[in-house]
């Protein structure tokens, strides 16, 4: 699938800004070239784009509006090691109500998350695009990638984001040779921290639900699993009420752990129409759940659909680090929480080439990938969930 056209690097800064005589007229701001959007958002800024180009204008219906914050429920990861029940119970209802949820005492140094926002913003922000170039791949599936939009091969509207993707091939490795030079040490360390915390939610989570008989294998497959860092830049934006950071979707892992600057910007689904903005403690991490998470649990816990705004004043910066089983893994709801008679199977197995089928064909929009796995069984046969099978939104205390 051809993403990027990186074969031309033309500027787009050709406006003619002296007025006078003898000089030439202004010419009309121009729309900019197919190959300027390509390279991304963070270009178009450096251009002296003063208006959104059409490309990024949402129609009215899909822009940002009135919203209000989200209090995501806490669960403390010191309480959760020590065997307080309480906190499995703040967990359980995380992952089943909320989707989303901070984690305090997660136990990484705050020096591993600020040295990765800081060589983040210097891949974005300090490097001239000819070296970010070098790592523009159209191969949705290289381990490293610089891209702009959601998925710019079928976004219909484009977002206002560029992103580096890192995928982690070898957990054992300190930093793939692969990686830009300018984030690899630091990205090592927050990949190594985010996979520890994942592993332990992890336990958790499968004790929370009951998981028991495949407990120990299912954290084996955790630790050989894939994680994907998805860096991203959201540069402030010439007129944001008009379009997004990142379109509405959910995340096709079993959990990611998100770090982010102190720009705000992730806004989740309330499933009707309606937006919470997400906010987190200093130092607390944020954490959601994904679509295979949703699928293992059967329902039980929701992957919920968000988006990030983005601003006219701040560029903002966050390091999504995606965790689930090994990449090929056919995954499907676990047997303690399948039963024909209170708990019908509600999900189809799924698999990468399934959900590489719907991402090369869908608009990446709305979560349609999970509603397409899901079975329909009807309310009265479901007994033990509250989910009512088709809401992707989740509950938060305005
Ligand atoms: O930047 C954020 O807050 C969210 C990023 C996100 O949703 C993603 O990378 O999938």
């Amino acid at each position: 699938m051809t993403i990027l056209n990186v074969t031309v690097d033309t500027s787009s800064s050709g406006r003619v800004d002296q007025i006078g005589d003898g000089s030439p007229e202004p010419e009309p701001e121009q729309s900019p070239a197919a190959a300027d959007v390509a390279l991304g958002v963070r270009h178009l800024c450096d251009s002296g784009i003063t208006t959104l180009p059409d490309r990024y204008v949402l129609p009215p219906a899909d822009r940002p509006g009135n919203i209000s914050p989200a209090v995501l429920p806490v669960v403390d990861m010191a309480a959760l090691r020590a065997g307080d029940p309480s906190q499995l119970a703040t967990l359980d209802a995380a992952c089943r109500d909320h989707g989303f949820f901070q984690v305090v005492n997660h136990g990484v140094s705050p020096e591993i998350g600020r040295a990765m926002l800081e060589a983040a913003r210097r891949f974005f922000f300090e490097l001239p695009l000819a070296e970010r170039k070098r790592h523009m791949s159209g191969y949705i599936r290289a381990a490293v990638r610089y891209g702009t939009s959601f998925n710019q091969a079928n976004d219909g509207v484009l977002s206002w984001r560029d992103f580096l993707k890192l995928l982690v091939r070898d957990a054992r490795r300190l930093a793939d040779d692969d990686w830009p030079r300018e984030v690899r040490a630091a990205a090592a360390a927050h990949a190594a921290a985010c996979q520890g915390v994942f592993r332990e939610l992890m336990g958790a989570a499968l004790d929370a639900l009951g998981v028991v008989s495949r407990r120990g294998e299912l954290l084996e497959e955790c630790d050989a699993g894939s994680q994907m860092m998805m860096v991203n830049c959201f540069p402030a934006c010439p007129q944001p009420e008009l379009t997004l950071g990142m379109p509405p979707h959910s995340d096709y892992v079993l959990l990611t752990i998100l770090l982010h600057d102190d720009v705000t910007g992730l806004e989740v689904s309330y499933g009707d129409g309606r937006w919470a903005s997400v906010e987190a403690a200093a130092g607390a991490v944020v954490v959601n759940v994904g679509d295979h998470l949703e699928i293992l649990s059967n329902g039980r816990y929701r992957s919920v659909v968000h988006r990030v705004r983005v601003n006219g004043r701040r560029a903002r910066v966050s390091v999504a680090s995606l965790h689930s089983f090994a990449a090929e893994r056919v995954i499907s709801p676990a047997a303690e929480l399948v039963d024909d008679r209170d708990r019908p199977r509600r999900y189809m197995d799924t698999d990468m080439a399934a959900f590489l089928d719907y991402l090369a064909t869908a608009e990446g929009k709305h979560k349609s990938f999970l509603h397409s796995r899901r079975i329909n069984v009807s309310p009265s046969s479901v007994s033990s969930s509250k989910d009512d099978g088709d809401s992707c939104g989740c509950q938060f205390s305005p």
